[in-house]
């Protein structure tokens, strides 16, 4: 088994910590007639010995991930289309310029840049998967069908100028190539602008055990000290920090050009707190490793006690975080019957691997299960609000978050 790999960012030794076992594609939802050989790759996660970056041993190739038919709408989430229209008046608020222009990369479904269009803004969504791209057209969000890099940005300025702001959500993180990111968001910034991402905090993911956060796309797991490492080494800096409680809790990261910005007091604050907490310590890393073990375990023998009982079990929410913690457990529709869930070009389908069928989850009120496995532990407030029913009528969620627990 591999035990070391190669930093993308720093090129350093990257040391194995953590083995999740034989993985499908997250997102690659199966037609049940078109049963047939899945990719499958070894999910292994380490850290680096130099600059602290958590990131996956292996890449998957990108055009296996994002494609036409990127089954994943952002705006499936009323809680997330309210945290997207309000980052974009925080980002339009913050530019001086009177004719701004924001680029997004990873614009997905439009969700952030429609609020951006509607204020007349120029724009341009960044955005390779070509059937999310159109219904962000059909919004007015202005897209490119393409992979954000050093190309993509240089071809950018060409023809639209300099942008005022980049930003990008729940993508920076799937970019194994990096380093051309940021050569791009370099090349492609006014002098004094801003590159703000966000994505799952390591020190979230640890604290929650919310391991299922580790799959094929979501390549490095970003803190605080490791971002202003990989900021400083491609001629940027981290100016400020804000932690986020969306989708499980994220860090949202600001980086200008080296001395163009204050360097808020809450960046010297994250990473005090991270040191603290010994975040990529040896010893923290083995005990992460160690909860995992223990929660996949425990989930599996619930599941089975609850199998051999003859309750009827379903999941709630086809994620792509499901199918870590599926297969890692090793669960499948003998444990699982079927999974509810909103998304039209999951319904229909099996989940990657471990062929549980997707159903609509507007039949979730009137064919309810004894107990729904929580998937999308994430959304669990929109979900559990908008299905308050089921527990009224004696229906049991269970969750993994931060431990295995039936409510
Ligand atoms: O980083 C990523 C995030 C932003 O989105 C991508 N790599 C892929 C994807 O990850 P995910 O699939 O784990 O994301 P979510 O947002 O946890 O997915 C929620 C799923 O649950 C969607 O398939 C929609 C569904 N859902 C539902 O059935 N009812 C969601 C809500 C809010 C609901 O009420
Ligand atoms: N920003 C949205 C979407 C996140 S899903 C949100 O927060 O909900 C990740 C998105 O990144 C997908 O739509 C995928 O197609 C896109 N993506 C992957 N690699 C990319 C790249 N190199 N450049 C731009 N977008 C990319
Ligand atoms: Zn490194």
């Amino acid at each position: 088994m591999k035990g070391t790999g190669s930093c993308q960012v720093c090129g350093g030794v990257v040391t194995k910590f953590l083995d999740l076992g034989t993985q499908p594609l997250s997102d690659a939802f199966v037609h049940p007639e078109n049963l047939g050989d899945e990719f499958t790759h070894h999910l292994l996660v380490g850290c680096c010995v130099d600059c602290a970056m958590v990131q996956l041993l292996q890449a998957v190739p990108r055009e296996l991930m994002f494609g036409e038919e990127y089954p994943y709408y952002s705006s499936g989430s009323r809680i997330m289309q309210a945290h997207f229209s309000s980052t974009a008046d925080a980002l339009l608020d913050g530019i001086a310029s009177d004719d701004p222009f924001v680029v997004e990369i990873g614009s997905n479904d439009g969700v952030m840049l429609e609020c951006v269009a509607r204020r007349g803004v120029r724009h341009l969504g960044v955005e390779p998967s070509g059937g999310v791209a159109r219904v962000a057209e059909a919004k007015g969000v202005d897209v490119r069908v393409d992979y954000f890099d050093i190309d993509t940005a240089t071809s950018i300025r060409d023809e639209h100028g300099p942008a005022d702001v980049i930003f990008s959500a729940n993508t920076l993180c799937h970019i194994p190539y990096i380093t051309s990111v940021l050569d791009g968001v370099r090349a492609l910034l006014t002098p004094d602008g801003v590159f703000v991402f966000e994505d799952p905090y390591f020190l979230d993911i640890t604290e929650k055990s919310s391991f299922d956060q580790i799959y094929d796309e979501h390549f490095f797991l970003f803190s605080a000290t490791s971002v202003q490492s990989m900021a400083a080494r491609n001629g940027l800096e981290l100016v400020d920090v804000e932690r986020l409680q969306v989708h499980g809790g994220e860090m949202r990261y600001t980086l200008a050009r080296p001395g163009s910005r204050t360097v808020a007091g809450a960046v010297a604050a994250a990473i005090a707190e991270e040191a603290a907490a010994g975040l990529t310590s040896p010893g923290r890393l083995v005990e992460f490793g160690e909860s995992v073990r223990r929660i996949g375990n425990e989930l599996r023998s619930v599941l089975e006690e609850l199998r051999d009982r003859g309750c009827s079990v379903a999941g709630y929410g086809a994620t792509a975080k499901s199918s870590t913690i599926i297969n890692f457990a090793g669960i499948d529709s003998s444990h699982i019957s079927h999974i509810y869930d909103t998304t039209p070009s999951k319904q229909g389908r099996l989940t990657p691997l471990s062929h549980i069928p997707i159903v609509d989850a507007s039949t979730f009120g009137t064919d309810r299960p004894d107990v729904a496995v929580l998937f999308a532990w994430n959304h669990a407030d929109e979900i559990q609000s908008a299905e308050a029913a089921f527990g009224e009528s004696g229906g049991r969620w269970l969750t993994y978050v931060p431990d295995v627990r039936i409510t």
